[in-house]
Parts: C-alpha cells; sequence; structure tokens
C-alpha cells in the first residue's frame, strides 16, 4: 500500500493529535508512502460527505483511516446543559419545566444519533464509491464503543482499539494483526485480536514541516490550544475511568528532549502558545517526577513562554514541583477530587489520599501559582452518605481557603457509566444495569441510569443543583458547535476544554454545594428535633 487518507471524523474542534501522530510515525518508517490529512470538524456539516469524496477521489488512498474522537454528547457535568435538562425532566418539582426539559431533551437525543449516524456515513460512502481502499478506524470514541460500532460499520473495515501506530504500519506492509488489538466483522461474527508488547515511545518525535505539508488545514489551529502526549498508561485503577482500558496500565515515557522538541515546534513554527498534555495523567506516580521535572525544565531553558495544562494528580505535587509548574507556564488546572470523603475515595479506588491533595494545592499556592482550578465532584458515588456529602462541602471550603475562593470553582461530574470499566462491572453484578444493555442505545430510561444519581440520595443533590442552576438564570449553553468553523466557539479564556467555561463563568458549582449543604443541614436539624420530641415523649414513662 502506498498511499494513506487520513479523515478526523467531526466533532468539537479540537487539534487531532491522534492522527498526527499516526502520519508521523509512518513517514519515519515509509517516507515513500503518501499521505493526507482530512479534518472533518473543519467542514459545515452538509459539506462534509462532499469533502470525503473530493479527498479520496484526489488523493486515490489505499487506505482509508477514520478517527473517530468522541461521541459522548450527554455529559455528565454541568458545563454541558443536557444535565440541566436532564435534571429538570426527572426531579423538576413544576410541571411545566418538565416539559420544557422533555423537548430539550428531544432535541439533544436527535443531536446524538444524528452525530452517530453521520459519522458511521463517511465509512460507508468510502466502502460504496471507492471499494478498493481498505478502510481502517480508530481513537478513543470507537475503542469506548467497538463492541457497537464494529456492528454499524461495513463489513472488512478494521477497528484499532487504543494506539494505531503498529497496527497501521502492520497493514501497509501486509503483515498479521495477530498481535494487536483489532476488531473486524465477518458476516455475524466478531473476530478480536490481542496486543502483544506495547510499542515504546522511545522514538516519537513530529516532523513540523512534514506535518504542515500533508495536513493544509493546520491553519485553522494557529492560535488554539496544541496536544502533546509526554506518556501513555495509567497505573491507577479509578473505578469509573476508561483511560487504563484505552492505554494500558503500563506508563510508557516519551524522552523529555523529545517532548519539548515537539513543543518548541509548534512554539516557533506555528506561533503556538497554549498546550495541553494529552496524558491520561500527567503526573502518574513518583517514578514519573524525573520526566515531568525535566519537561519543565527544558521549556523553562529554552525560555518558551507558554501556558500549558492537562490531567494532573494534584495530591503528588512536591513542592519543587510546583514551583517548576509555575514558572515554566502551567494555566487553569482541572482537579478531580470526586469527594470530600475518603471512605468514598477508597471505595472508587482512586488511590490517593486527601491530605495529600491538600498538601498539593497548598504548594502550588506558595509557589504563586494564579490559575484557576475547576474542582470536580461526583456527588453521589456509591457509598455516599449525607455525612460524606457534607464532607464534600467541607473539603471545597479547605481548597478555597488554601488556593483563594476567587481560583477555585466546583463542578458538578456526575460519574458518567462507561463500558469496560470497575464501575459498570460492579453495577452489572448489582443488577443495576442489565447484562447486553447497549450503552450507545439512550432513551429517557437508560439516560438517567447512565448518569450516576441513584436514590435516595438523587433528589435533594439534583434540587441543589437546580436551585443553583435556576439562579444563574437557567441553561445557557455556549457550546453551539457543529464543528463548522462559522460557528466555533470564541476564544473564552486559556482553558482547553471550552465546555467547562460555562461551570466556571457562572460558578454554579460553589451555589450547588452550598444548596446542598443548606438542604443536609435542615433536614439534620429537623431530625434531630423530631428525635428530641420523641425523647421528650419516652421520658415520663421510663
Ligand atoms: C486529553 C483529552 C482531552 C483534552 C484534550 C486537550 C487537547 N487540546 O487535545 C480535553 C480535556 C480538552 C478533552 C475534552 C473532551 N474529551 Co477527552 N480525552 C482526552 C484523553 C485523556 C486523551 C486524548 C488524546 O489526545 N490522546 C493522545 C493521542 C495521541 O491519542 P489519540 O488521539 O487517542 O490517538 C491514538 C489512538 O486513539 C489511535 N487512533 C486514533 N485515530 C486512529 C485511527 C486509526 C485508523 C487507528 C488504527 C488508530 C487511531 O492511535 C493514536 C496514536 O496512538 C482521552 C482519554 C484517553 N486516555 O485516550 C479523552 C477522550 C478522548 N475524551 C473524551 C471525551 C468524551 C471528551 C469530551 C467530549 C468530554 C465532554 N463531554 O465534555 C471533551 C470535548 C473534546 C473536544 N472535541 O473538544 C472521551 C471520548 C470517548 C467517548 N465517550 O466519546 C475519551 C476517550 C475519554 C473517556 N471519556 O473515556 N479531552
Ligand atoms: S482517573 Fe486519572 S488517575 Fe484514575 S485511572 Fe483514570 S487516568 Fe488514571
Amino acid at each position: 500500500m502506498n498511499s494513506i487518507l487520513y479523515i478526523f471524523l467531526p466533532c468539537k474542534k479540537v487539534y487531532p493529535i491522534g492522527v498526527t501522530y499516526l502520519a508521523d510515525f509512518i513517514h519515519r518508517r515509509k517516507p515513500d508512502v503518501r499521505q493526507r490529512i482530512l479534518d472533518l470538524s473543519l467542514f459545515p456539516q452538509a459539506q462534509r460527505s462532499r469533502a470525503v469524496r473530493d479527498a479520496a477521489t484526489e488523493f486515490k488512498p489505499d487506505l482509508v483511516c477514520f478517527s473517530w474522537r468522541d461521541i459522548q454528547i450527554f455529559s455528565p457535568h454541568e458545563g454541558d446543559s443536557s444535565l440541566e435538562h436532564a435534571f429538570n425532566f426527572y426531579f423538576a418539582s413544576n410541571p411545566l419545566k418538565r416539559v420544557v426539559a422533555s423537548f430539550a431533551g428531544l432535541q439533544q437525543l436527535y443531536r446524538y444519533y444524528s452525530h452517530i449516524r453521520a459519522a458511521l456515513s463517511y465509512p460507508w460512502l468510502i466502502a460504496k464509491e471507492f471499494p478498493k481502499a481498505q478502510i481502517m478506524i480508530g481513537g478513543g470514541a470507537f475503542t469506548a464503543f467497538a463492541d457497537q460500532l464494529i456492528l454499524k460499520l461495513p463489513e472488512g473495515t478494521i477497528g484499532i482499539l487504543g494506539e494505531g501506530e503498529d497496527a497501521i504500519l502492520k497493514v501497509i506492509e501486509g503483515q498479521s494483526l495477530e498481535n494487536e488489538r483489532y476488531i473486524l466483522r465477518e458476516g455475524k461474527t466478531v473476530r478480536k485480536g490481542q496486543q502483544g508488547a506495547p510499542a515504546l515511545l522511545d522514538a516519537l518525535t513530529v516532523d513540523l514541516p512534514y506535518l504542515t505539508s500533508i495536513f493544509p488545514q493546520y491553519r485553522e489551529y494557529l492560535g488554539e490550544s496544541i496536544g502533546v502526549q509526554s506518556k501513555r498508561g495509567c497505573p491507577y485503577d479509578c473505578a469509573f475511568c476508561l483511560y487504563p482500558y484505552i492505554e494500558g496500565k503500563r506508563v510508557r515515557y516519551r524522552p523529555p528532549s523529545m517532548v519539548v522538541k515537539d513543543i518548541s515546534q509548534h512554539y516557533h513554527q506555528w506561533g503556538a502558545r497554549r498546550f495541553w498534555f494529552t496524558d491520561a495523567q500527567f503526573i502518574t506516580g513518583k517514578e514519573a517526577y524525573p520526566q515531568c521535572t525535566e519537561i519543565l525544565e527544558r521549556i523553562l531553558a529554552e525560555k518558551l513562554e507558554l501556558e500549558w495544562s492537562g490531567y494532573i494528580r494534584t495530591s503528588l505535587i512536591t513542592p519543587e514541583l510546583a514551583k517548576l509548574m509555575v514558572r515554566s507556564g502551567v494555566g487553569d488546572l482541572e482537579v478531580a477530587i470526586t469527594s470530600g470523603s475518603q471512605m468514598v475515595l477508597n471505595d472508587l479506588h482512586m488511590g490517593f489520599k486527601l491530605e495529600r491533595l491538600y498538601d498539593g494545592c497548598r504548594y502550588l499556592a506558595e509557589a504563586g501559582f494564579k490559575g484557576k482550578v475547576i474542582l470536580n465532584y461526583s456527588l453521589n458515588s456509591p457509598k455516599e452518605t449525607e455525612e460524606s456529602l457534607l464532607q464534600s462541602v467541607e473539603s471545597y471550603k479547605k481548597v478555597a481557603s488554601i488556593l483563594g475562593e476567587e481560583r477555585v470553582f466546583p463542578l458538578m461530574f456526575f460519574l458518567g457509566i462507561q463500558p469496560n470499566t470497575d464501575l459498570e462491572q460492579r453495577l452489572l453484578e448489582e443488577g443495576y444495569l442489565s447484562a447486553g444493555y447497549n450503552p450507545l442505545m439512550l432513551t429517557p430510561t437508560s439516560i438517567r441510569k447512565l448518569l450516576y444519581n441513584p436514590a435516595p440520595l438523587n433528589s435533594f443533590i439534583a434540587k441543589a443543583c437546580l436551585r443553583a442552576w435556576e439562579r444563574k438564570e437557567g441553561s445557557r449553553d455556549p457550546r453551539k458547535w457543529t464543528g463548522s468553523l462559522s460557528q466555533a466557539p470564541k476564544e473564552s479564556g486559556p482553558y482547553a476544554d471550552k465546555s467547562l467555561i460555562r461551570g466556571i463563568e457562572g460558578n454554579s458549582g460553589r451555589d450547588a454545594l452550598l444548596s446542598l449543604e443548606e438542604i443536609l443541614r435542615s433536614r439534620q436539624s429537623l431530625r434531630s428535633a423530631k428525635d428530641s420530641s420523641e425523647k421528650s415523649v419516652v421520658t415520663p414513662a421510663s
């Protein structure tokens, strides 16, 4: 095979780092293979089929590699108005609000299904109009839902779970995929392979001039946050998380010099100033300290004046690392505290101590950190009680007292149940989910289950959230996106995940926590008043 067309399936505009790494990897090993990257998010929906057809006609690829990054549009967090509609639909006491929410919910369901249908139509277009081309597909969303999606794709499509470098190379060379995580449908049978040793990342760098030549749309990303991967894999076991399933548990590091070379090329050649470490976890443990430290030191040594962010375990930040982070340009951070109860955290196998998380925040404050911290709470996790909810409110107050209230933005980020996670397994065993359920099939009942917020605590958590969101004048979802350029969200600050901006702007998470505290305290005082009146009735007889 001599030519590869990469097609990044439409999603909210985000730098398509995965396909850039794949194309670069192939180019280093097979410089004669012609390659082209097409990012469909940058076209209005009505022009996407034509863009696929035109690119395939002009480029004549032997191999078409589809990259499917996102499917989830029902996000379980308050940056997304679908959570508010869902809560209004299930919990609002005003029937009118329920009716309005049901219409909004229907619209969102329609968008969700059309998004999936449209994404599937492009591989079908290639299969019908360019039958000689081999089709491959991979990416985060494909990996998450491979079992369901492979059944909807043209027969013969090679699906790859997780990283795709070696698999694509093998397909071009005509080698067997037996040691890769492939999935393939033959009629009604689905075949799967298991990855042997995962690739080491010691040679992964990006040749930016080459990339620029095969990705003419790169200009649309000038000024955007650029993804950089410094390692793959996460050794933790957080019950709800899919990342170790996607990337593996074994951590593989890229040499810091190569990571910073990537950054520096984008900095000097494209003028990029904002970077996002796309690692499942930037600080994966103490073993990662030397690599993280060297990356940050090199950013400083090369005098790159940039802003960076990523998923960071605050509990692993040391005073030295905090200083380096701040000096090298760390921007806003998203910290998954999840709960203020150590018992709830332990039950979710989060593998960190709250005290260490507070220490990390303290070190950042001492180092002069001036960014925002989004503090994600997954209220109503398994083992949650009224007491543990109050502990979560306290934990917010504690972090706010360390970093300053004006910097800390709690965000309600309910547990979303994802396939191939411990949480899903546990809920299947408990009968909360039924075996064989389809995670892509959204109905009012399944949404209620998948946005994990079970009884008995659900109703007053929802009440607290709705109360807070109403105060902020209801739903104003700034994420007007269809992927088309004209409707791309306006620059709203340095944070890479623009969908979370809504939660920051309104700071409604703080109100939700404080409302929850109010509700819980009044329940407690009602209970103790009831107890004491019962006691006073009982006392004379005893
Ligand atoms: C970093 C990250 C983010 C960052 C991105 C920052 C940035 N500037 O790039 C932020 C925080 C902004 C973010 C946001 C969101 N994310 Co995100 N994100 C990730 C994360 C951790 C890494 C993605 C990444 O860039 N990896 C590094 C690159 C190199 O890998 P890659 O793109 O996956 O490509 C590799 C493979 O997938 C494969 N591959 C890719 N394409 C192809 C094609 C072929 C043919 C083959 C063979 C292989 C292949 O090979 C590539 C190289 O090895 C993943 C989870 C994970 N661990 O993978 C979630 C993930 C991709 N995100 C996810 C989601 C849902 C979102 C959001 C939509 C969440 C939300 N509801 O708000 C948003 C919006 C994203 C957007 N479009 O704007 C989901 C997608 C699955 C799903 N349920 O749909 C994931 C998988 C997390 C999860 N929930 O499990 N995200
Ligand atoms: S939540 Fe973070 S630390 Fe936990 S398993 Fe997922 S990526 Fe790793």
